[in-house]
Parts: C-alpha cells; sequence; structure tokens
C-alpha cells in the first residue's frame, strides 16, 4: 500500500501530477517518474536536414551547430574541393540523439529531382526539419524542395549563406559609398533579401513573411550572432515542440543570448520535480536523510547547470587568459559569485550557508538547530530544495551572463 502523504506536502502546481504518480506507486514511483522524466530529453531523436548545392557551406554550417570548427576531432570535412555525394549524419556531441544530416543538394546526377523525394539515401520523412542553403540566388531545384517540405508539413528555413563575403566585396568595391553611407551595410542586407525573396515569391511558409524563414548568415560564426544567425537559431528553437524543443535547446552549447535565456526558462521550469524527487527521497525514514538526498541532488542539479549555462572551468580559463588574468582576479573584475563554489555536497552546504540570509540559506541554518528532526518532512524537504535550486540558478544565470558578455565583447575587439 502506498504511503500516506505528510499534510505539509505543498506542492504548488505541480501537486496534482506528483499526487497522481504518488497514488499510482508511492514515494518510490514519483522518485522514478521525476527521475526520468528529466533525462527524457536525451532519448528524443531529433533529425535536421542540411541540404544545398555544392560548396554552399553545409558542412561548415554544421560544424558550427554543433559546436565544432573544421579542426577539431569528429568535425565534418570542409573546403573548396570536399564534396558532398553521400548522406552523412552528424551527431551532437552532447546528444547523440540530436543528428544533423548533410545531404547531397537535389537535382544532381546522383541524386536527380525526378527521384530525390523517394530516394532510399536521402529517407525524406525522416527529418523533422529542413535547412536549405544557398549562395546565391535559389535555384529552382531548391524551391522544389521547400515545396515539397511545406506540402509534407515539414518545418523549412531558407539560408542564404557567406554573406560575410558579400559585404567585405562591396565595401571594397564601394569605399566611398561605404564611408559615406552608414546604413550601407543594412542597405546591402535588404537587397540580398530581396533578391532571395524574389526567387521564393510562389511559396508561403505558413504566415510567415520571407523576413521570417529566410535567413543571412556567415557559417562560420561560431558566436551564432551576426547577421541573421541569432534569428535562425530562434526559428530552429521554434520549429520543434513539446520534448523536441527541449531537447534542441538543452543540447546547444554556444550561448547566444536569447539561447541562454531560453535554457535558464527550461531549467527553471524543471526544478520542481528534481525538488519532488528529493521530497520524496527525504519520506525514507533514516534520521538526517533528507538533507543529504537533497543536497547530493541540488549538488548533480548544479553541475548539470554550470555545464548548461557555459560557466565550466574550462571556458572560465579561457576567458581569464582573453583577459590576460588568472581566474580570481577575472572572477573579481566581473563579480562573479558561483566560480570558486566547488559543487560537491559539503560544497552546496557551504555555499548555501553563505546566503543564509536568504530564503534557501535559512533552512540551512534551521536544520543544524538540534531537536527539529520534525522539518525534515517532504513538504519542508520540496521548499528547502525549490529555494536552494532557484537560488544557485538565478547566480549562475548573472555570472553567465556577465561572461558571455565578456567573452563576446573580447572576441569582437580581436
Ligand atoms: N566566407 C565564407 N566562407 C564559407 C561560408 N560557408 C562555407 N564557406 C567556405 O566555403 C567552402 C565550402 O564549404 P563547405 O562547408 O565544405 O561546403 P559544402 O556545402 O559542404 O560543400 P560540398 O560538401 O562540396 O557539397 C569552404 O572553404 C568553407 O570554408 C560562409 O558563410 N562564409
Ligand atoms: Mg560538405
Amino acid at each position: 500500500m502506498a504511503e500516506k502523504l505528510p499534510s505539509s506536502f505543498d506542492l504548488d502546481e505541480h501537486e496534482k501530477e506528483i499526487e497522481s504518480a504518488y497514488k499510482e506507486g508511492g514515494s518510490k514511483h514519483v522518485v522514478d517518474t521525476m527521475m526520468s522524466s528529466l533525462g527524457k530529453w536525451q532519448e528524443t531523436p531529433l533529425n535536421i536536414g542540411v541540404t544545398g548545392r555544392s560548396g554552399v557551406g553545409k558542412s561548415t554550417f554544421i560544424n558550427t551547430i554543433r559546436g565544432l570548427t573544421a579542426e577539431c576531432p569528429n568535425a565534418a570535412p570542409t573546403g573548396a574541393t570536399e564534396t558532398t555525394r553521400q548522406v552523412k549524419s552528424y551527431p551532437h556531441p552532447d546528444n547523440k540523439k540530436l543528428v544533423f544530416w548533410d545531404l547531397p543538394g537535389i537535382g544532381t546526377t546522383d541524386f536527380p529531382r525526378e527521384t530525390y523525394f523517394k530516394d532510399e539515401r536521402v529517407q525524406f520523412d525522416r527529418y523533422d526539419m529542413f535547412l536549405i542553403l544557398t549562395q546565391g540566388r535559389f535555384f529552382e531545384n531548391d524551391v522544389l524542395l521547400a515545396e515539397t517540405a511545406k506540402e509534407k508539413k515539414k518545418a523549412f528555413c531558407l539560408v542564404r549563406t557567406k554573406v560575410d563575403n558579400d559585404v567585405d566585396n562591396e565595401r571594397k568595391a564601394k569605399k566611398l559609398q561605404f564611408k559615406n553611407d552608414p546604413n550601407f551595410t543594412k542597405k546591402l542586407l535588404e537587397k540580398i533579401r530581396s533578391e532571395v525573396a524574389e526567387g521564393l515569391s510562389n511559396i508561403q511558409n505558413g504566415n510567415k513573411s520571407t523576413e521570417e524563414f529566410v535567413f543571412l548568415i556567415d557559417c562560420h560564426d561560431m558566436t551564432w550572432t551576426k547577421y541573421d544567425f541569432g534569428k535562425l537559431i530562434e526559428m530552429l528553437i521554434d520549429g520543434c515542440k513539446g520534448l523536441k524543443r527541449q531537447a534542441f535547446i538543452l543540447s546547444l552549447n554556444i550561448l547566444q543570448p536569447n539561447v541562454l535565456e531560453q535554457k535558464v526558462t527550461l531549467l527553471r521550469d524543471e526544478i520542481w520535480k528534481i525538488s519532488a524527487a528529493s521530497a520524496l527521497g527525504a519520506v525514507v525514514p533514516v534520521p538526517g536523510c533528507s538533507f543529504a538526498v537533497d543536497v547530493a541532488l541540488i549538488s548533480e542539479a548544479a553541475l548539470f547547470y554550470i555545464k548548461q549555462l557555459g560557466i565550466t572551468e574550462n571556458k572560465i580559463a579561457l576567458a581569464a587568459e582573453m583577459a590576460g588574468l588568472d581566474v580570481n582576479a577575472l572572477a573579481a573584475k566581473l563579480g562573479l559569485q558561483t566560480v570558486d563554489t566547488p559543487w560537491t555536497a559539503a560544497g552546496v552546504s557551504l555555499y548555501l550557508a553563505k546566503y543564509a540570509g536568504t530564503k534557501a540559506g535559512q533552512y540551512v541554518v534551521k536544520l543544524f538547530i538540534p531537536g527539529i528532526g520534525s522539518l525534515f518532512a517532504a513538504g519542508f524537504s520540496y521548499k528547502f530544495t525549490t529555494a536552494s535550486l532557484n537560488e544557485i540558478l538565478n547566480a549562475m544565470e548573472s555570472d553567465a551572463k556577465k561572461l558571455h558578455t565578456f567573452m563576446l565583447s573580447h572576441e569582437s575587439s580581436i
């Protein structure tokens, strides 16, 4: 028989979900359900097809979106002479289920347009969304691909690559205009966009205007911030729903501001699951066990946040090197709050105790008052974990913003 839920088990808007899991199989079942739900995103397949004519930048783009340069191990080979003649898959380094597929352009000798959509090697139906890359105007075959994707209700977008070359060339060719017109680059980008739109005038992509599904990018942009790269990432996120969306956001390891924000929102929305698992673990009647369970889970979550928000030791060391400072001096200069904490169970306790004036800190202080054992009840534990994780996540978000702003500004000044 399932144990009786303690009356102090106040679980806000998620109560129903936890209660029904509890009724089904008691504490253990709640813990198992919450823990498996937290890991579901890593089991969710997401297939993104990247297609386009030879040399448009497919492999370069796939590397960049996987957070790799062409020189990294496991990167897709790129170059003026490398040609994609076969379908090849590139799983994301941090999530094997998120796969980018390097597809040959439609209408080559090997992949004629007549058979492309039925070709076993292409497996058109496999993809959740398509990115159609082009270098100049869109060709008739690219338009056909967009139309077919639309017909099959697949998300797609059109990506005009090598915009950096266009901008450089125009600036060199029209030096005077560039010097005298502050809107020179903006006008050029508008011109390119409308040229692309012209080639696509017959395609409607939902209610979207051309600006909303045509993106101008530099495939080498590892910061994902130049031209339309940021908007492209937003569209890719929006193109995924439910767990696929979660899987995509949590797998991205470049922290363009919008991605950081989306990650934090997602992580914050999941805190209740960690707290519920921790709280129900706390019902196990072992004196003192609750705090150990809570802190162990908080420590695990904190380590996950560090990786997700890109404030790893390596990243901070790299930023310090950029600034010509040691890590402590950089942390002081940027006012980072979380980087000197080892996120072990002991480290978590110390961190929270340090912030005893705050909500989670008060819980820690209370826990050390003798004779207060009844507070190990599930409701208390739930609140303790929730308050602690919110506090840690807020502090880490603030550190991540400072660190990434610093790194971006430093990179663009090189
Ligand atoms: N300047 C600039 N160069 C790019 C861009 N994208 C790709 N390149 C370069 O263009 C060349 C071809 O890029 P790839 O990524 O190999 O192109 P691909 O579409 O995979 O080519 P195939 O495999 O032959 O079909 C490489 O030298 C890249 O470095 C870009 O946006 N800007
Ligand atoms: Mg290639």
